[in-house]
């Protein structure tokens, strides 16, 4: 099924200029970016996108961490996006993630993680409208999009 799941790479992938090396891994695996800007995002904004993390001890210094500098938001298309995007990032201890995947190849710790991505449909949904308006995400097709469906 096509899907479309909702991806930030976070202030210490773009501290590091990550940013051309982590979409280099989406588009290489076949998916299709559909939506895309750059910016810090507020406290509030923050603290809603992690509303399920509130009360964990690790929750402050989180919010802290993602409203510390610039990220990326993106949305990505395509069959299975929600958990083919979650394989490609790894582990959410990106000492333990596995060695090819985002966390894996670029990361050394469990806040600093460089990527966040949706973790089921409905959340997909939920961070989607919570960072893109209607207006902001694009339906086009691409040459090769034959290769990539079922
Ligand atoms: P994932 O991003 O892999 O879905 P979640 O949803 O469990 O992981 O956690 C959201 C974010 O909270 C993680 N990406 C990470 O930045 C941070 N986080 C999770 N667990 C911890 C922890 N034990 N200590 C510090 N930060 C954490």
């Amino acid at each position: 099924m096509i899907e479309r799941t909702f991806v930030m790479i976070k202030p210490d992938a773009v501290g590091r200029r990550l940013i051309g090396e982590v979409i280099a891994r989406y588009e290489a695996k076949g998916l299709k970016l559909v939506g895309l800007k750059m910016q810090i995002i507020s406290r509030e904004l923050a603290e809603k996108h992690y509303a399920e993390h509130q009360g964990k001890p690790f929750y402050p210094g989180l919010v802290d961490f993602i409203t510390s500098g610039p990220t990326v938001q993106m949305v990505w298309e395509g069959e299975e996006a929600i958990a083919v995007v979650r394989k490609l990032n790894g582990a959410t201890n990106s000492r333990e993630a596995d060695i090819g995947t985002i966390r894996g190849d670029f990361g050394l710790t469990v806040q600093k993680n460089i990527v966040h991505a949706s973790d089921a449909a409905e959340t997909a949904e939920r961070e989607i409208a919570l960072y893109f308006g209607p207006g902001e995400l694009w339906d086009y097709p691409l040459p090769a999009e034959a290769w990539l469906q079922e």
